[in-house]
Parts: structure tokens; C-alpha cells; sequence
């Protein structure tokens, strides 16, 4: 047994006391109310969702078990001669909450490796797919199409204890994982690049791997496991997470729950905003028409967007109250490796602008900037400039943190999720207004 798999085990014996002790002696303990703001509002704020992967503070910002963004990169072993760590140590530590050793995150790089062969099936369901599909219909398309595989269906069917349910769900998981970025390495270079393709380079890790099948030379690779690891968790109630964890929940399998957390990803007020921004920020610089971007230009555009009832992308949070961490990190990024580069200084700019006019314009909560601000400009810079495509990289990131979350729901044996929804009349009677 993998040593992964045996430290899993060990965590999640540990933990299962835990729960089942709160769930016994302390289940009646109220930890918040629910206000009729929050149930018509998008259940904003409400304390109903369990996770240890992450916790978001709105002021300090996602923690990846415990850590904050600059710890978590700062105390993962980085790949031999690389800045970043791989995206298989921080997989080993979003599941096991252990900081792993180089010999443990290495005996993940090789498992990914032996899993990671997109089967021709697959293939061929892209294929069959008008040309003008969006990259993450194909994306959610090639994962659902591989749930045939499932060893949780396979094993449930022959009837297993529930206590034994996350064995097979963690197997779904490391099978699904390393094939996330061979399939959408497939799918950019079916739609982007002639259809030409790169085979994988059995030396490389998931990150090195990726950036060889897109085509994209270093330092790109280690682009793509900084960009993986940021995007992968924050905590369990945005749309992705919490629609992955809601159709786990009824004991549908790794496919199913992630194909349908990937198809919330890609609404654009949640995952597809990167895309967004840059799209918003290219139509800006053609009104320019060559000219250099002011200020002044930049509120006017900002106000032309509000005032037409459209949102400003890449800014505003649900939770968040500064600016996104995830958007500091990246940013500092761009200082230290294109910081003269012409597009990273439109972004600064907005950063500069964006904040005062969603203030003045008095709705949005949060002014500040989110992830999604800034990572285009990175793909941009290293030649990845289709941002149809932009969302799916999320998608593999946002994978790590899912699926951890799901296998870690079974280990804890959560049950299948069933809120309780009222009438407006109830509503109404509740607030003492319905006679
Ligand atoms: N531009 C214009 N208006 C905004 C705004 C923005 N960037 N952010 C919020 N608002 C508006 C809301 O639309 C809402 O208006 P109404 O009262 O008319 O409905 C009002 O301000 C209050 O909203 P809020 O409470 O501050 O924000 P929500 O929790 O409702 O929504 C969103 C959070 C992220 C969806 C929102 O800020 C938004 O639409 N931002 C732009 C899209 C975006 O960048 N999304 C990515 C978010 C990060 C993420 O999930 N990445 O995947």
C-alpha cells in the first residue's frame, strides 16, 4: 500500500471519533441562525458545510490546512531545480494534512504517472463534438464519459460496508486526478492547435507533464503547478465545491460529482470570471484604438460597465473582505517575472482604479480584487492567449481540493445533503407581515 494511502487510513481512523462524538453527545449545540436576508440570498454566511481541507477568513484569506498561500509554498519540498512545489506533494498534503516527505510526494509522482493514459474512448466522444463546443463542456463531457470506470460503482454493486466506502472513492480519485490535465491538454490542442498532439513525457510530474502536452516551454511547468495549487480549494461552499460535495452526497461516484462541480465552475460569476476579465480588458485596449490606457480611461470604462447593469469581473467576493491572497500571490509573480509587461500593467491599473469605483458605486461588498484578476495575464504572457481555455485550468486546480473533500465525505461517512426550503408566504409569516 502506498504510503499515502496508508497515512490516509491512519488520519481518518484518528478523526472518525471525532465526528461521531460531536454528531452523539453535542448534536443539538447551535453554531448560527438563518435570517430570511440569508435564505433568499444565496444562503450567504450560513455555518451548515464541514471541511478541515481549507478555511477561508474573509480578512486573512484561504488556509490549505492550516497554512496560509506564502506557508504552503514556502514548507512543500519544490521540484529539483523549480520554484514551486509538485502539485502531487500538495495533494498529499490536502488529503493527509502531513507535510510529506521528498520520497512520499515522489511515490505520488509516480502513481499519477501509471494512472494518467486517457483512454481512445474518451477520445473519441471529443471528437464527435461540434467544433464550437467551450472548452469546459468538453472538459466536463471527458470526465463524465470515464465514470464506466468507476471502482466505487463497481464495488458498491457487489455490496460493501460503509465504513469501507472511501477505499474505492480514494481509487476513482487517483485515477481521475492525473488524467485531468491529459484531457485538457487534448482539448486545447484539438481546438487550438491544429489538432496536433504531444505525447506525455514519462519523466515529468503532473505540472512539467502538463505544460509538455500544451506545447508551452519552461518555465511554464512550474506556471502550472504555482497556478494548480492556488486554485484548488476554498473551503467547501463556493459553487464548484459545494456542487461536487452535494451530488457525492448521494453517494454518486468521483465522475459524476466532479463533472457536475466543474459544469458550476463554469458560470461566469464563479470560475469562468477569468476568462471574463480578459476578454473585458482585450475589448477595452481595442476602444483605445492604440492608444496608451489612463486612468481616467479605465474608471470610464468600469462606470460604462456598471451603468449598462453588467458586473466588473475579477472583482468582488462572497466571503472575502480584502483583496484575494490568491490575487497578492500571482501578482507578486508578475512583479518579479513580467513586471514591465504591457498587459500586466492595464491590470495593475484596473487594480488601481476598480476599487474606488465599485466603493462610489455602493453595492458590491467587496471592492477588492479576486483570483480571477489577475491569472489570465499570466497564461497570456506564456502564449496560452485562448481565454475560452482559461476556466479549465481552474477546473484541474479546483480537482485537488474536490476531490479530497469527497473522499475525506465518505471516510466521515457525511450523509446525503438535504436542506429544508420554506414558501415566501412562510416567509412572509415569519416576518409578521402575512395576515
Ligand atoms: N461588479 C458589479 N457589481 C458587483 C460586483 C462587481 N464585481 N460584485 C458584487 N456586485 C453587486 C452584486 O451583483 C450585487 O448586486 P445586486 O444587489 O444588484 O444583486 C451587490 O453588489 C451585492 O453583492 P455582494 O454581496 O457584494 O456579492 P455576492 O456575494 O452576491 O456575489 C460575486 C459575489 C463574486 C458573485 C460578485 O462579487 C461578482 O459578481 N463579481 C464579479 C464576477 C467575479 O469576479 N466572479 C469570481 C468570484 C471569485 C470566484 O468564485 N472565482 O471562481
Amino acid at each position: 500500500m502506498s504510503s499515502l494511502k496508508e497515512t490516509l487510513r491512519k488520519k481518518i481512523e484518528e478523526h472518525r471519533p471525532r465526528t461521531a462524538r460531536l454528531i452523539k453527545e453535542f448534536g443539538d449545540v447551535k453554531i448560527g441562525e438563518v435570517t430570511i436576508g440569508q435564505a433568499i440570498g444565496g444562503a450567504r454566511g450560513v455555518k451548515c458545510l464541514v471541511t478541515d481541507v481549507s478555511y477561508l477568513d474573509p480578512y486573512e484569506g484561504i488556509r490549505f490546512r492550516g497554512r496560509t498561500i506564502p506557508e504552503t509554498f514556502a514548507d512543500l519540498p519544490a521540484v529539483k531545480g523549480q520554484a514551486y512545489p509538485s502539485v502531487e506533494s500538495f495533494f498529499y498534503y490536502l488529503m493527509t494534512g502531513d507535510i510529506p516527505t521528498a520520497k512520499q510526494a515522489n511515490e505520488v509522482v509516480e502513481e499519477f504517472k501509471k494512472r494518467r493514459a486517457l483512454p481512445q474512448y474518451v477520445i473519441d466522444i471529443l471528437r464527435a463534438a461540434p467544433t464550437d463546443t467551450h472548452p469546459m463542456t468538453l472538459f466536463s463531457q471527458g470526465i463524465l464519459a470515464m465514470q464506466r470506470e468507476s471502482v466505487f460503482v463497481k464495488r458498491y454493486n457487489e455490496g460493501m460496508n460503509k465504513f469501507d466506502y472511501w477505499e474505492p472513492m480514494y481509487e476513482d480519485v487517483l485515477n481521475l486526478m492525473p488524467k485531468l490535465p491529459v484531457l485538457a491538454a487534448y482539448i486545447y490542442r484539438m481546438k487550438y492547435k491544429a489538432d496536433i498532439h504531444i505525447p506525455s513525457d514519462p519523466d515529468l510530474d503532473l505540472g512539467g507533464n502538463f505544460a509538455h502536452q500544451m506545447g508551452i516551454a519552461p518555465p511554464y511547468d512550474d506556471v502550472a503547478r504555482m497556478y494548480f495549487i492556488l486554485h484548488s480549494d476554498h473551503e467547501s461552499g463556493n459553487v464548484s465545491a459545494h456542487t461536487t460535495h452535494l451530488v457525492a452526497s448521494a453517494l454518486s461516484d468521483a465522475y459524476y460529482s466532479l463533472s457536475a462541480g466543474i459544469n458550476g465552475l463554469a458560470g461566469p460569476l464563479h470560475g469562468l470570471a477569468n476568462q471574463e476579465v480578459l476578454s473585458w480588458t482585450m475589448k477595452f485596449m481595442d476602444s483605445l484604438g492604440g492608444q496608451e490606457p489612463t486612468e481616467e480611461v479605465i474608471s470610464k470604462a468600469l462606470w460604462d460597465t456598471l451603468n449598462s447593469g453588467q458586473v466588473i469581473p475579477g472583482y468582488g467576493h462572497a466571503v472575502l473582505r480584502k483583496t484575494d491572497p490568491r490575487y497578492e500571490s500571482q501578482r507578486e509573480f508578475c512583479l518579479k517575472n513580467l513586471p514591465d509587461y504591457p498587459l500586466f500593467k492595464v491590470i495593475s491599473m484596473i487594480y488601481k482604479v476598480a476599487p474606488g469605483v465599485l466603493q462610489e458605486h455602493g453595492k458590491a461588498k467587496n471592492p477588492w480584487p479576486n483570483v480571477d484578476a489577475q491569472s489570465g495575464v499570466i497564461q497570456w504572457y506564456y502564449g496560452l492567449t485562448e481565454w475560452d481555455f482559461y476556466t479549465v485550468l481552474f477546473g484541474i486546480g479546483r480537482a485537488l481540493g474536490v476531490l479530497t473533500n469527497i473522499t475525506w465525505d465518505r471516510a466521515l461517512g457525511y450523509p446525503i445533503e438535504r436542506p429544508k426550503s420554506v414558501t415566501t408566504a412562510m416567509l412572509e409569516e415569519f416576518a409578521g407581515i402575512k395576515k
